[in-house]
């Protein structure tokens, strides 16, 4: 029996939380992302703002220049994050194998719903109704679903729906692919839509001539081992619509980050460590809020000439602390950057997720109060935001 994936995708998620927030947005031409004279980036933008050819992670000096109109809407990540989980929620009381890979996307696996076994069995296509106008009804937000017999396909589903829709506005698109239908549905689309084809390698198959997925299909798939080693083989097999990876429920999330990229660039040691420290608040709270802890704790940097480099270093025990995260942050930092010199982004992130290790013993009297130091802190954030209150320097 083929399986049934369902994979669903928020329409313009951070807009469309942003329209509920303030309804005289819908329909206009606008972003979510950092201000443009502090080198800020578009989180998302509504769907009137892309037809003037706004973009995701396009700079948002450049969005305003493609659409002088465009209205620029900062974030609020409290927000996303509760809308999010409401999300996910309602996609777990669907059925029990949730898998979610990003904060506005999912993949459920329906199969058992749709098995005859007692009585009338769902149709693909009644539950991806229902849900679709549920989290519209409900919750306020517009989503794209796509059904196929694996994720690959179910993914790519969705994106392919969501190009069809009217110009201009949330695609709410419902994409069902039949089992068997997959290699040809995949035929005609542009090879980079592919998983595993980045613009390296679609640069190398366009070299062959090889434009499409179906292109890729149809070449020797030992020719695409010899060129591309084990990735080939895997394009070879994704081509042609095979995928059995399973839908898994835990540890969905494989690392929290942030990072920040200065108006200007920053050299000295103070600031750089006032902002290493605001992002490991933001990760450790954003740890907190999904009850993770991670094992690794990692640094990103990039100088003012564009090199980026990144550095990690994995703890003895997973943490969700702030100050953890900060201190670390702050050794990695202290070993590759020379004394004085300028950076342009900083950022900080952790991996190896997984639950938080809460045993007293462990931790001693003073992790301990630490931690309610920390819930307290959370407590106030929540109701004052981000800037009212902050602890003194680290204590190294
Ligand atoms: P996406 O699902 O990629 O984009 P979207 O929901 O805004 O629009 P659509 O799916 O209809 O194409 O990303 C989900 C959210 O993640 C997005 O609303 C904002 C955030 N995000 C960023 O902050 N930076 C990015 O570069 C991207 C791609 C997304
Ligand atoms: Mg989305
Ligand atoms: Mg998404």
């Amino acid at each position: 029996m083929p399986r049934k994936i369902l994979h669903l995708d928020l329409d313009a998620f951070f807009c469309a939380v942003e329209e509920l927030r303030d309804a005289s947005l819908r329909g206009k031409p606008f972003a979510v992302g950092g201000r443009p004279e502090t080198r800020g980036v578009v989180s998302s933008c509504s769907y009137a703002a892309r037809s003037f050819g706004v973009r995701s992670a396009m700079p948002m000096s450049r969005a305003l220049r493609l659409c002088p109109g465009l209205i620029v809407i900062s974030q609020h990540w409290s927000n996303y994050g509760e809308m999010s989980d409401k999300v996910m929620e309602r996609l777990r009381s669907l059925a029990p194998l949730v898998e979610q890979v990003s904060i506005d996307e999912a993949f459920v696996d329906i199969s058992d719903m749709c098995r005859p076994a007692s009585g009338a069995a769902a149709t693909p296509e009644t539950i991806a109704r229902n849900l679709q106008s549920e989290i519209r009804t409900d919750l306020g937000l517009p989503c794209s679903i796509g059904i196929a017999s694996n994720k690959l396909v179910a993914k790519i589903a969705t994106e392919v729906g969501k190009k069809s829709g009217k110009q201009g506005e949330p695609p709410n698109a419902i994409t069902l692919v039949p089992a068997g239908e997959e290699a040809a549905f995949l035929d005609p689309l542009p090879a980079d839509m592919l998983w595993g084809v980045g613009p390296k390698t679609a640069a190398r198959l366009a070299e062959l001539g090889i434009h499409t997925i179906g292109g890729i299909a149809r070449w020797p798939a030992d020719d695409l081992f010899q060129r591309f080693g084990e990735n080939g083989r895997e394009l070879s097999r994704r081509a042609r619509g095979l995928d059995d990876r399973p839908v898994v429920t835990e540890h969905a999330v494989k690392s929290i980050s942030q990072e920040v990229t200065f108006a200007r660039d920053i050299s000295n040691d103070r600031a750089l460590e006032g902002s290493l420290r605001d992002l490991a608040a933001q990760v450790g709270r954003r740890l907190r809020r999904v009850d993770l802890a991670g094992a690794t704790v990692k640094i990103k940097i990039r100088w003012p000439d564009f090199t980026t480099l990144t550095r990690q270093v994995t703890l003895t025990q997973p943490t969700d602390q702030d100050e953890e995260i900060a201190v670390t942050a702050f050794d990695l930092l202290a070993k590759v950057r020379p004394k004085g010199k300028a950076v342009r982004l900083i950022g900080v992130g952790v991996t190896g997720l997984g639950a938080p290790v809460r045993q007293l013993e462990l931790w001693g009297e003073d992790a301990e109060k630490a931690r309610r130091l920390q819930a307290t802190l959370d407590a106030l954030h929540e109701r004052f935001g981000d800037k009212a209150i902050r602890r003194g320097k680290p204590h190294k």
